[in-house]
């Protein structure tokens, strides 16, 4: 197999694109659809400095990786999740890749925001782990964002991440999601920072492939808590029809989003108002992290010193 290029010896193919590459023609090829992403969805503009959450894995080391060689202005946000070895060894992975670029990385740490790690708050809440830790990392995404100065989050979520999501909204007809699902969504509130997924036209094996070729040290294994989870099984799914047809996640999202979500989205207005507790947004009284927290603390775990002192600063302005 020779690379569309150059010639030379390709080392991946690329059915959905009919076509295959060597390595350096990869990572071009890999950058520019990134920047191109960028630029066509008006994601980031070149002179506003991005806050890029990183977990440790391959997709969001690759987008800050490919974000610092194009020169934008960036840092890195890890939440620390409290999972055990894998939180540990997540955070040494985004630190060495933070040192070895001379780049910054923010660590926030949900135990000391919500009181109790993740595995903790699972056996203290009866919402299902995953929907937990969903919540809190867009809580301290957005809060650490605002915190620290930044109009905009990037996260690493690519193309058979969105395709499983929307295949699992699609199921149960989750129109709040379907709203929701965007590779842009865009601040509606003064509280709210803008969030953008530059990979969601990419391939896993595609950032896989890019972070490999990259020598990113990235952490191989999955959560503990996406064992049996239902998103594997979309993503099975849509494995099969891709290798049936290639093409077939890409346009089903493509043309979700431009065909589909504009209905979903004039079907589902959001009003939203700043939560009594913290002052972030939310459409009751109070959000739904707060109500997470005030959870916590009944179960008799340390309450959150973070989260009580901005609360009770909020309520005394
Ligand atoms: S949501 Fe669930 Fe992930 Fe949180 S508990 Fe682990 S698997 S890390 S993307
Ligand atoms: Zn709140």
């Amino acid at each position: 197999m020779k690379c569309r290029k150059c010639g030379g010896r390709a080392v991946l193919e690329l059915r959905r694109h009919n076509t295959a590459f060597c390595a350096g023609d990869f990572l071009d090829f890999f950058r520019h659809q990134t920047l191109e992403t960028i630029r066509r969805w008006k994601m980031l503009s070149r002179d506003e400095p991005v806050l890029v959450a990183v977990s440790g894995g391959k997709d969001s080391l690759a987008l800050w990786d490919v974000l610092l060689e194009a020169g934008y202005t960036t840092a890195g946000l890890y939440i620390d999740l409290g999972i055990f070895d894998y939180s540990r060894e997540s955070k040494a992975r985004c630190q060495a890749f933070a040192a070895g670029r001379d780049a910054r990385l923010i660590v926030v740490s949900v135990a000391e925001e919500v009181g109790a790690g993740i595995p903790q708050v699972k056996d203290v809440t009866r919402r299902p782990t995953c929907s937990a830790c969903g919540l809190s990392k867009r809580y301290i995404m957005n809060r650490a964002a605002l915190d620290h100065g930044f109009g905009v989050v990037a996260t690493g979520h690519n193309l058979d991440d969105e395709a499983a999501t929307l295949l699992g909204s699609t199921l149960r007809w989750d129109e709040s999601s379907l709203a929701r699902q965007t590779p842009v969504l865009e601040a509606t509130h003064p509280k709210l920072v803008r969030r953008v997924k530059p990979l969601f036209r990419t391939s896993e094996r595609e950032t896989a492939a890019y972070a490999f070729l990259r020598g990113i040290d990235y952490i191989v294994e999955e959560c503990p808590f996406a064992r049996g989870a239902t998103s594997i099984t979309h993503k099975e799914v849509l494995n099969r029809l891709e290798d049936a047809s290639p093409g077939s996640k890409a346009s089903f999202l493509t043309t979700s989003l431009e065909r589909a979500r504009p209905r979903f989205q004039a079907a589902e207005p959001v009003d939203l108002r700043e939560c009594v507790r913290c002052g972030q947004t939310t459409t009751g009284e109070v959000c739904a992290f707060c109500k997470l927290s005030d959870q916590v603390r009944r179960a008799g775990e340390a309450p959150s010193k973070t989260h009580a002192a901005r609360c009770s600063q909020t309520l005394q302005t």
